[in-house]
């Protein structure tokens, strides 16, 4: 079995004191890196999605003339109005400062089309267009993804249920995951979901055992 390490949104703004902050989302840094270390000695590749959003990006409240919090509609889908975040080349928008980056092997941008979202690391929010994170997958012959990262119940959510349906075996780190919690308990929530839909919730060290 092929596997393959995806990190999900490791961002400066999911990160306390950022613009989207998560709670504890930093602590999730080490993980990664003690995942990234397992992967290189395992020769299993690494993938790096990045929120990497336009300035003028109909997610922000601020352009929807909302509340950041509230949920409203942005082209036909439902969408949650957010903080002005990762906007494309902006100290806000890289990679925390302690993650082994030079570990990466390929960075997916999503969320760069002003009029529509982009949680997931494979597809926008309407399904309409892909990233190259599918055909760069299936040029390795990778059948399993572990996946982690920021946030539980955003963008690992969405990533991971994407990931199942397009026939991955896929495990979710869950030590390596933090949720926004918009509502209390949104992050023990995803997790089920994700279980629900078929993934496997995993420690690291089940993750280095190879169970
Ligand atoms: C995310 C909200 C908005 C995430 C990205 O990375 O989970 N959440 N943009
Ligand atoms: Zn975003």
């Amino acid at each position: 079995m092929n596997s393959a390490l995806l990190l999900i949104d490791l961002q400066n703004d999911f990160c306390p004191g950022g613009a989207l902050a998560v709670a504890d989302g930093d602590a999730v840094i080490n993980i990664a890196n003690q995942a990234m270390a397992f992967c290189r000695r395992s020769g299993f590749p690494v993938a790096a999605s990045l929120d990497w959003h336009p300035r003028h990006h109909g997610s922000f409240a601020v352009n929807a003339g909302a509340n950041v919090g509230d949920t409203g509609v942005l082209d036909g889908l439902s969408q949650v109005w957010w903080p002005v975040h990762c906007v494309q080349d902006t100290p806000g928008a890289r990679l925390h400062p302690q993650l082994h980056q030079q570990w990466i092997d390929k960075k997916i941008l999503k969320g760069r089309q002003p009029e529509i979202d982009s949680y997931s690391a494979f597809f926008d929010n309407g399904h309409r267009r892909q990233t190259e994170l599918d055909d760069w997958l299936r040029a390795l012959d990778i059948t399993h993804l572990t996946v982690m990262g920021l946030a539980t119940d955003y963008c690992v959510k969405y990533t991971v249920l994407d990931a199942l349906s397009l026939g991955y075996r896929t495990d979710v780190l869950t030590e390596g995951c933090r949720g926004v919690n918009l509502n209390a308990g949104d992050d023990v929530k995803a997790l089920e979901e994700m279980r629900r839909h078929g993934a496997r919730l995993v420690t690291l060290d089940e993750m280095m055992r190879g169970d």
